[in-house]
């Protein structure tokens, strides 16, 4: 807590620190909750995994471009509380948004008041999520920063794959020869699921300003239900709009946990997804090409896959990116992701007549 408190005296805070406790459940930053007493704002503070995101100055540079124009879009509509639908970063005592305490990168944001996160969701909400995403996009349809790509090849499905393969050729700590089910599963489908990279070296497909991590969980909700903004915009770069249609259904239509250890509770739920379709058909059918609709259940598919590749990757590599619990974590990520994926490929005939149905 004392260093904590240091670290928060750099910034420009309003108010005097009461407490800091840890808050959310992110696999990569770790988050604190600065509570100051009445009358002032409590604060979010967050040390970057620069591990992770190597460059923070471009990662700090890309928010507060999204945030600005976001900003500017709201207040162009003439929008009311502003500063619960728009992220606000704290500036250090360097003038910059972050702060180097020699050996890790802090920010602090302002602390959004009475709004909630969900780790699960409702068919009302996942509509109001599937407008509220849509909208982000549109919103950033004509930022006129170039962002910077944080992570580099973040969602590119061969460039994941590849890091899994050089995973198994290193087998760096010895647990390749209990994954080969999960290794010819993923190899099965591997050039099927690059079609997006196909698509786009073949001038067919765009890439967008797309969010990169729209898990349910990095949302915040007013009391009503409404949506108030979308948080953890660390991975906002250019990509497919499948980024964040895709791993919105991964979170929130899973009838399980992420990582649930009874693969019977992990389903696809079609009712999270066609609330969650009809409603970001509504905001982004406008600006979407047939190409992007078109393949929207296979970016339902994708990510489940995407996320299985990572995990594994991971639990091959001996646990390097993601936080882990215990030391099967990722192998129990990697099997309830293939469930998942096993799930949606079975519903995909009925998602593409709900797709039809809401284009008609
Ligand atoms: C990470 O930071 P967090 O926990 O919201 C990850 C996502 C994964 C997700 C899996 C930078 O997101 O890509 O989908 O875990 N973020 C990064 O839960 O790798
Ligand atoms: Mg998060």
């Amino acid at each position: 807590m004392k260093d904590l408190l240091s670290i928060v005296s750099h910034f420009k805070i309003q108010g005097s620190v009461q407490e800091i406790k840890p808050l959310g459940s992110g696999l990569i930053n770790d988050t604190y909750l600065v509570a100051t007493g009445d009358g002032t704002p409590d604060y979010v503070l967050q040390r970057i995994n620069h591990s992770i995101f190597q460059n923070v100055e471009m990662l700090q540079a890309n928010i507060s471009a999204v945030t600005g124009h976001i900003r500017k879009k709201l207040e162009a509509k003439g929008e009311k509380d502003i500063e619960r639908k728009v992220l606000h970063f704290i500036e250090a005592d360097n003038g910059k948004t972050y702060w180097f305490d020699g050996e890790n990168y802090w920010r602090v944001m302002v602390f959004i008041p009475r709004a909630k996160t969900y780790e699960t969701v409702n068919p009302e909400y996942s509509y109001y999520a599937g407008v509220a995403f849509g909208n982000f996009q549109a919103m950033l349809a004509d930022i006129p920063d170039k962002l910077g790509e944080t992570i580099p090849d973040f969602h590119n499905m061969e460039f994941r794959l590849k890091q899994l393969r050089d995973a198994v050729a290193a087998d760096a700590a010895g647990r390749v020869k209990e994954v080969q089910y999960y290794l010819d599963e993923i190899e099965r489908r591997a050039e099927e699921m690059c079609k997006a990279e196909r698509l786009h070296r073949e001038g067919a497909l765009p890439k967008r300003v797309c969010h990169c991590d729209t898990k349910v969980n990095n949302m915040m909700f007013d009391e009503d239900g409404s949506v108030l903004c979308v948080i953890d915009l660390d991975t906002v770069m250019p990509s497919f709009i499948f980024s964040d249609y895709g791993d919105f259904l991964r979170s929130a239509a899973n009838t399980g946990l992420e990582d649930d250890k009874n693969l019977d509770n992990v389903n696809f739920n079609m009712e999270i997804f066609k609330a969650f379709t009809k409603g970001y058909l509504e905001s982004a059918k406008s600006f979407l090409l047939p190409v992007e609709v078109e393949n929207l259940p296979y970016a339902a598919a994708l990510f489940p896959y995407m996320q299985c590749v990572r995990f594994l990757a991971d639990y091959i590599n001996g646990d390097t990116y993601y936080k882990i619990q215990y030391p099967e974590h990722n192998l129990v990520r990697t099997k309830a992701q293939f469930k998942l994926l096993q799930s949606v490929e079975e519903h995909t005939p009925a998602m593409k007549e709900f797709i039809a149905s809401c284009m008609g």
